[in-house]
């Protein structure tokens, strides 16, 4: 099944949901529509019980060049209502998106290009990916969560060599620094991302939900409460029927096969 609407593609194979920025004459550079279309499509992906891992990728030879320079919110709106209004839900969407969410990204990630990337759990790097944070070039600060998200990706110190002089990160670095899992040859970008998110879309699609939720709470906590925090939920997962076929699997000797969303 593979769909569009004016700006973003939707396709599902094999339980993985492919979602495309499709605007490739200007990078797949972000517009209000485009953003909207993103949520939609991320919303579409979680309300599709068929649907186990999402990949996200950009038609053309760039992953996103960010916002659309030539489509700016005009003077006087406000930008930080717009933008919460327009582009927050997207970015928010993709971060807790029931599923496993990966960015195949295909050529440059600019600005809140790169920060879209970021939203995501997993980045698969085309050998030809640049990962640019390009405000600073306009006298801007990083935006749509990167400023919260790449330092925990990739630690202080190189997020604000990046941010702070706009140097590009190459695919094999982004591999290097453990921005990508991995950082493959472009012609095998969109197979290899393909075949990733298929182990995870036969992984346990709950658990790996909880671990994420866990993992982005612990930032808050003390050891003592993410402690008991990881107790309460598995609890829960103990009971569920993933757990329990995941242990008869292992003493069968045989590969489990897990249902719960
Ligand atoms: O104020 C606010 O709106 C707040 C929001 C801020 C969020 C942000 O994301 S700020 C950062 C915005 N993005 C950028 O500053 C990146 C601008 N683009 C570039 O620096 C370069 O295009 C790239 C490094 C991304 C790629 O360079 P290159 O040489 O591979 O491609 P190119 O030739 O520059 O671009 C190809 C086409 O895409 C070109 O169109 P044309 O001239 O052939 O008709 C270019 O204008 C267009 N394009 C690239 N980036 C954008 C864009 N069009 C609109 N907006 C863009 N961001």
């Amino acid at each position: 099944m593979s769909e569009s609407t004016s700006n973003v593609g939707y396709a599902v194979q094999d339980a993985v949901a492919t979602i495309t920025l499709q605007r490739p004459q200007a990078l797949n550079a972000l517009t209000i529509d485009l953003m909207a279309e993103l949520r939609q499509a991320v919303a579409r992906a979680n309300d599709d019980a068929a649907v186990r891992a999402v990949v996200l990728t950009g038609e053309g030879r760039g992953f996103c060049a960010g916002q659309d320079l030539k489509n700016r919110l005009p003077d006087g709106v406000d930008v930080v209502d717009a933008l919460m209004d327009a582009y927050h839900p997207a970015v928010a969407a993709l971060r807790s998106c029931r599923v496993p969410v990966t960015a195949a990204v295909n050529g440059v990630a600019a600005g809140a290009g790169f920060s879209l990337a970021l939203a995501c759990d997993f980045i698969v790097a085309a050998a030809s990916a640049r990962f640019i944070c390009s405000f600073s070039r306009i006298a801007l600060v990083p935006d749509l969560g990167a400023t919260y998200m790449l330092p925990r990706a990739i630690g202080r110190a190189r997020a604000l060599r990046v941010m702070m002089t706009g140097e590009p990160i190459t695919g094999p670095v982004a591999e290097d620094w453990g921005l990508a899992v991995a950082c493959v040859p472009d012609a095998e970008l969109m197979a290899w991302s393909q075949n990733w998110a298929r182990q995870l879309a036969a992984s346990p699609t709950r658990a790996l939900r909880e671990t994420r939720v866990l993992v982005d709470a612990a930032e808050d906590n003390s050891f003592d409460v993410q402690f008991r925090n990881e107790l309460l939920v598995q609890r829960e997962l103990r009971d569920a029927p993933d757990s329990r076929e995941g242990v008869q699997a292992f003493l069968q000797k045989r590969p489990a096969v897990f249902r719960d969303l």
